[in-house]
């Protein structure tokens, strides 16, 4: 460790324990230890950025449909976006909602916002009013940015809405053309691209933005991950998949997820000098032709996505030799399907098992079969502590399976403003309790099993199931309701809603399902079925049975 990140370090810690609820920090011992280690560098995420723009200024950094931005003028950019955020008012601490498809402007406005130390919240597109008004009043953001563009969905009316119900919004910052420009909050992007202004006031140790948590409660959690903690997890996953300035990286997903975000997905491919290719359809006919188009070598799905893909590969008249390595996480892959990537696809498996608060496993590129296949890999970090306990909370033994608990470099210790949830997601000592059932194999790769959390994980998309229940529960004729998963061989699992009704009022399915989306839930939360009964199983002590529920639907 430097001087200069000891004296950084001092400096900086002092001020974010003055306010723990929005962050909780490391204990002293492993924030020093993490430094001594030289996991935690004191660099913000755009230094890592800049890095690449020194080594390699005229390489593509994004290619974005027909345009190709070279890490220079990506620099560039953000420099600009930086003032003009600057010049609305946006300021160190603030936080914003960044809802933005897959286009080159998400990586320019996420990295700008962080250069002054503004917090990006990283909705997804699906998200609607529901979640954003949430996200907006909880974490009093600021400001909106959104793609106005997109034709699948109307984000400028979502956004009018929005602003309705939350007063701290001061902008809505639309990529394209403004179709409110008589509402003085509304401003385009590209108004917002002023002299460029590379002076940073962004902290390392800080939040550098949030990322969102699946969920298991009736709200979405903030998850606060700072510079040091985050940039450790990209260069240790660049490390593990061997990332380089060759590498060309199909982002098929969307780009705020932590998958094709960090691990290592974009950022990963910034830090290392490579080039980042979008798209915003992930359907096998789309994507085999982008990575024919620009010789993909690298892509990150989630298993439906790799079922289709492989279910198509046989036929397509695209060359997708180039493509070299698959990265399938985000939910369980069979291992039969797994078994099947390297001769349908023509590439290596790797599997993920990562955690938008934290923890990332990789099977490795030199593992055995039994391992890349049967096996969702190992911790990023030898400093990553996996723990797999029983209902007590003790150890078991080695092979058993049981409850997954966490703690370590970039493993965060507590949600953004959720005092009562952080009691429950983390033990007495500081670990995270993933909610993941899992086993450990011998050699330390981590098996996943289950899962002993209320979510329906729809191939990789976490539906919170008390979310989805309680805006059931406030429909005039629902008495109780409770959201399962049921298993799906496309998805995985889909979800089903058991209901019962209060008596008079007569509903039908499409109804509640029609109400939910009024409600302004994103789509994949809607259940994918829903079912009336007279009573829902009870367990002793009168909560819903789900796992009685589950049985009965399997
Ligand atoms: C990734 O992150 P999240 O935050 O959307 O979801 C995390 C949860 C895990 O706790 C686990 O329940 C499930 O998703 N999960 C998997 C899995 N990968 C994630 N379950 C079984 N097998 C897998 N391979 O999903 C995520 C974050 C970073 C990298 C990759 C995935």
């Amino acid at each position: 460790m430097t001087d200069n990140a000891m004296t950084n370090h001092s400096k900086i810690n002092t001020s974010i324990t003055a306010d723990a609820i929005e962050f909780t920090p490391w204990p002293e011992h492993l924030a020093k230890q993490y430094r001594q280690l030289g996991y935690w560098q004191d660099k913000t995420l755009l230094d890592y950025l800049r890095d690449s723009v020194e080594a390699y200024p005229d390489h593509p950094a994004i290619v974005c449909g027909e345009r190709e931005i070279s890490y220079r003028d990506l620099h560039q950019q953000i420099a600009q976006l930086a003032t003009g955020f600057e010049q609305l008012g946006l300021k160190a601490g603030d936080n914003v909602v960044l809802q933005m498809t897959n286009v080159a402007e998400f990586y320019m406005c996420f990295f700008a916002l962080v250069q002054k130390g503004v917090r990006p919240i990283m909705a997804l597109p699906a998200h609607r009013s529901s979640e954003i008004r949430y996200f907006c009043q909880h974490a009093n953001a600021k400001a909106y940015i959104i793609n106005g563009e997109e034709r699948q969905f109307d984000y400028q009316k979502l956004a009018c809405e929005v602003l309705e119900a939350c007063p701290s919004l001061a902008h809505v910052i639309v990529k394209g053309e403004c179709h409110y420009p008589d509402n003085d909050k509304f401003v385009t992007l590209a108004s917002c691209y002023q002299h460029a202004d590379y002076q940073q006031t962004a902290n390392p140790e800080q939040v550098a933005f949030f990322q969102l948590s699946g969920g298991t409660t009736g709200t979405p959690k903030l998850i606060p991950r700072s510079h040091n903690d985050y940039a450790y997890s990209v260069v240790g996953s660049v490390d593990i998949c061997q990332f380089d300035h060759q590498t060309k990286y199909l982002c098929a997903l969307p780009v705020a997820h932590n998958f094709p975000f960090s691990s290592p997905g974009a950022l990963g491919v910034f830090w290392a000098g490579g080039t980042v290719v979008l798209t915003k359809d992930p359907t096998p006919q789309a994507a085999f032709a982008v990575i024919e188009k620009h010789q993909v070598n690298v892509s990150g799905i989630v298993p439906p996505l790799a079922l289709l893909w492989m279910d198509h590969a046989a036929n397509t008249e695209y060359d997708i030799s180039s493509l070299a390595l698959l990265q399938v996480g985000g939910a369980k892959f069979s291992e039969s399907a797994a078994r099947r990537v390297p001769q349908t696809l023509g590439c290596k498996l790797q599997q993920i098992f990562g955690m938008a608060e934290g923890l990332v496993n990789y099977t490795r590129l030199d593992d055995p079969e039994e391992v890349m296949f049967a096996t969702q890999g190992r911790p990023i970090s030898a400093h990553d502590q996996v723990m797999v306990v029983d209902e007590d909370g003790m150890p078991v033994k080695p092979g058993e399976e049981g409850f997954l608990l966490t703690q370590g470099p970039y493993t965060i210790r507590g949600y953004y403003k959720a005092p009562e949830h952080n009691q429950r997601s983390f033990n007495s000592h500081g670990f995270y309790i993933t909610g993941d059932i899992v086993k450990l194999t011998e050699d330390g790769n981590i098996v996943v099993t289950g899962r002993d959390k209320d979510q329906i994980n729809r191939g990789g998309e976490k539906v919170a199931a008390e979310e989805v229940e309680n805006q059931l529960l406030r429909h005039s004729a629902v008495h109780d309701a409770a959201l399962i998963a049921i298993p799906d061989d496309y998805l995985g699992e889909r979800s089903c809603a058991v209901v019962v009704l209060s008596g008079e009022e007569q509903v039908k399915a499409i109804t509640l399902k029609r109400f939910l989306r009024d409600a302004g839930l994103a789509d994949f939360k809607i259940p994918d079925q829903v079912h009336f009964v007279d009573q829902l199983p009870k367990t002793s002590v009168g909560k819903i049975d789900k796992k009685a529920l589950r049985a009965q639907y399997q």
